[in-house]
């Protein structure tokens, strides 16, 4: 077992969590352990790993070594009981809904997510009985108003994509828990640096790692971190069993990514902290929401919930979706490309891109507008960036 990490700082944590000299070989960077499947010395022994007897790895989808390091890396930071590292952000979310939903229950999310996790709850786990709403849950009147006695979770994800409006963890986390609610909390754009949902009373934590915590734009990848041993104990045998598990691999590039997650959040941070401004007073631009800056609607819950305001922004260019479009094929220095959290800088149109799947009634009342545009701001040095929206603005 690792060194106990509470008492260290965040950075410290994110780069001596899972972190082992290996036993065999004395190699500092973690080996990456590519078996599908771990011999028993006996039978008795392969029978009581099974029964959960004994410790020890029996199969890769049910875990293994490299990703058991990320698991207990990320759960350090975020404070949670244990790490369930999976194929994709996606297989996180299916993972959950079947672990902790049956035909029947409803959920309450965030009107405005990641768009396919609002499409896969209510096209496709809608016809297998599990019921939807999605509301602001920044609106908690919103939240109480959408709750019904069947209502197990409240599904939150602040800041959310692609608005950047945020919830209070704490407030929403009450009204579920009056309840008998489960609260789930999508801590992708914040990542724990930023944000640590269990402090304000979350029950579980979702990533998609493919964003800040790999960080390098090279892996796709989930985890699931739940609050309590009991949580932990519910969720294991639905992710052993249902499929989205991680390869080798990919953990060992995420856990590699991983260890500078505190250099790069705060780098590019630092950067969009001065492109939010030069956004907001340049007069081609019609709005910008960025947590920043005193113009967002809840600067105040940005700065009592999270530890900084993050990297990603989003903005309308006067003239709408024409005029956004004119700036997105004009961009030199920054990449047209959907995803976020990676050292450089991607810029993408949520309504016709990350969010087309979702009908457009429900991403204007989710405050997603047609000219929406989202850029992740990178790694890069901020004049660079900030020339580069300069002369993409001069095109528009
Ligand atoms: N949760 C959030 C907040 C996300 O932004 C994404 C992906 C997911 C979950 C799903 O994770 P994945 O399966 O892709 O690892 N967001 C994307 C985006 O905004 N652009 O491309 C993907």
């Amino acid at each position: 077992m690792s060194h106990d990490l509470k008492r260290y700082g965040r950075n410290t944590q994110t780069i001596h969590a899972g972190q082992y000299v290996d036993e065999a070989t004395g190699a500092v960077a973690p080996p990456i352990i590519q078996s599908s499947t771990f011999a028993f010395d006996n039978c008795k022994q392969g029978a009581e790993r099974f029964a959960g007897a004994e410790g020890g790895y029996i199969y890769t989808r049910m875990g293994n070594p490299t990703i058991a390091r990320l698991e207990e890396a990320v759960a350090t930071l975020e404070g949670g009981a244990g790490g369930l590292a999976t194929s994709s952000g996606m297989g996180a979310l299916c993972t959950l809904v079947f672990a902790l939903m049956n035909a029947g229950d409803h959920m309450v999310g965030t009107a405005s997510v990641y768009g396919p996790s609002r499409v896969v709850m209510e096209r496709d786990f809608s016809r297998f009985g599990v019921e939807s709403t999605f509301v602001d849950t920044s609106d908690l009147d919103a939240v109480r108003a959408a709750i019904r006695p069947n209502t197990n979770l409240v599904f939150i994800e602040t800041p959310a994509n692609p608005t950047i409006s945020l919830t209070d963890i704490g407030a929403v986390a009450a009204i579920a828990h009056e309840h008998g609610a489960l609260v789930l909390v999508d801590n992708t754009f914040a990542s724990p640096l930023l944000q640590r949902p269990f402090e304000h009373g979350a029950d579980v934590v979702m990533h998609s790692m493919t964003k800040f915590i790999n960080g390098h734009t090279d892996v796709v990848a989930g985890m699931i971190v739940p609050s309590t041993e009991e949580l932990f104990t519910r969720i294991k045998p639905v992710h052993s069993y249902l499929g989205a598990c991680m390869d080798p691999h990919q953990a060992w590039l995420a856990l590699r990514g991983f260890k500078t997650l505190g250099m790069r959040v705060r780098t590019a941070q630092d950067n969009a902290r001065k492109v939010a401004p030069f956004l907001e007073a340049h007069p081609k631009v019609e709005w910008v929401r960025y947590p920043g800056l005193d113009s967002h609607p809840q600067h105040e819950l940005a700065d009592r919930q999270m530890d900084g305001p993050g990297s990603l922004i989003s903005f309308e260019v006067k003239g709408g979706i024409e005029a956004g479009a004119r700036l997105l094929d004009n961009v030199e220095l920054m990449t047209l490309a959907v995803s976020l959290g990676g050292i450089e800088t991607l810029i993408q149109h949520p309504p016709s891109m990350t969010h087309a799947a979702m009908p457009r009634d429900d991403r204007l009342a989710a405050g997603i507008t047609d000219g929406l545009v989202r850029v992740s701001i990178g790694c890069e040095d901020a004049d660079d960036l900030i020339k580069d929206f300069e002369q993409a603005l001069d095109h528009v």
